[in-house]
């Protein structure tokens, strides 16, 4: 085995894809993950996660997701299932809604193929749908939802193959760094290694104490609800989406893998959570408030809620990600805390990382991440 050249803490999306770019490269890989494989407490489950090209959140994160829709299509050759699903994306809103024209800027700014529904055009092309009535939409063919679980095993199988050692239930205790690298000491031991990449998502704060100001981890819930009509909720017929309502912003799912209709919504109540304390169950508030979307846009699927579950943003003030060295600790790289919106980028964050770590520098354009974005921001814990 040798000295490790790097340790990464969190086995989730991130860590997994960094731990299989890296060993892949030849560098010596440990992973420590505090749960076990497959768990639910992060923001790595679900059975389905969107994947979009026509970005709203900001028209640079574009060709980012170009290669990492290249990147899932690679990671997939050979698995004999799909990690990848194409359904087309659907960003819905009204004139000056911020999902609506932010999808529209990345499709002009890019070149994007693209198509504009209004309210009528879109219950017309897609019968799940029930728009209000100043209904803009979006409908951009490259989207489609990815499979976390199984991307997240496939990641850390092909790390593993690679030489990676994944050690899971082990709980990072203590970080210390020197003019060397650094030292991470665990419930179950003590492990050097040149550089550390802290990937642990909601936890990032309690790893990066730096990091404590910027971010607020946040509860989620999602609900998969019984259709009336399953047909106009199978993949070929109902796309991704995004929605900005009246009622708050929603997105949805196909039906796949378990039977309903998926739909979450992003809460905004600034309310900041610890992953390990956040009240885990889902209410029938949270259901109230997801409920309100389905009943009046997807009425056909506004049957009994058949599954539910929680699971956390780590949001950033911007919204928009941090891979960025830790100040003055040249040898720890911090990715990850991605608002929400981040489990579409691991293979290429991932890639990222391998040329972070390996060459202290990458190709790709990650300037909206950098860390000093937030300088000065005053303690507001
Ligand atoms: O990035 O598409 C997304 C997304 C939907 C819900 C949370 N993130």
């Amino acid at each position: 085995s040798g000295p490790l050249d790097v340790i990464i803490v969190g086995a989730g999306g991130m860590g997994s894809a960094a731990a299989y770019h890296l060993s892949a490269r030849g560098l010596r890989v440990l992973v420590l993950e505090q749960f076990e494989p497959g768990h639910t407490w992060g923001s790595s489950h679900g059975l389905t996660r969107i994947i979009r090209l026509a970005y709203f959140e900001h028209p640079s994160y574009v060709p980012l997701l170009r290669r990492a829709f290249a990147l899932w299509r690679d990671l997939q050759q050979g698995l004999g299932e799909p990690l990848l699903h194409v359904t087309g994306g659907l960003d819905v809103g009204w004139a000056g809604s911020e999902v609506f024209e932010g999808s529209l800027r990345s499709c002009r700014e890019h070149e994007l193929p693209h198509e504009l529904l209004d309210a009528r055009a879109l219950a017309a092309r897609f019968p799940g749908w029930v728009p209000a009535e100043n209904t803009l939409a979006v409908y951009q063919p490259d989207a489609g939802f990815l499979t976390p679980e199984r991307c997240i095993a496939a990641h850390t199988a092909r790390a593993v193959e690679a030489g990676a050692t994944i050690r899971y239930q082990e709980k990072v205790l203590a970080i210390e760094t020197d003019s060397t690298g650094v030292t991470v000491h665990t419930d179950q031991g003590r492990y050097s290694a040149g550089q550390l990449i802290l990937s642990a998502g909601p936890w990032m704060a309690d790893l990066a104490p730096v990091l404590a100001p910027v971010l607020s981890p946040e509860r989620q819930v999602l609900g998969w609800f019984d259709i009336a009509q399953p047909a106009h909720f199978a993949p070929d017929r109902f796309p991704v989406f995004v929605l900005d309502a009246e009622e708050g912003r929603y997105y949805g799912f196909p039906e796949y893998d378990v039977p309903g209709f998926k739909i979450g919504c992003y809460h905004h109540h600034a309310e900041r959570v610890h992953p390990d304390t956040m009240a885990r169950d889902v209410t029938s508030a949270d259901e109230v408030t997801l409920r309100r979307a389905v009943a009046r846009y997807f009425p056909d699927a506004n049957g009994a809620m058949r599954r539910s579950t929680t699971c956390l943003f780590t949001n950033t003030p911007d919204e928009h990600f941090i891979i960025d060295r830790a100040p003055g600790e040249p040898h720890i790289l911090l990715v990850s805390p991605c608002s929400g919106h981040g489990f579409k980028f691991c293979s290429v964050v991932g890639e990222i990382c391998a040329d972070l770590i390996a060459h202290h520098h990458t190709p790709h354009d990650i300037g909206l991440f950098r860390l000093d974005r937030f300088a000065g921001r005053e303690m507001s814990r």
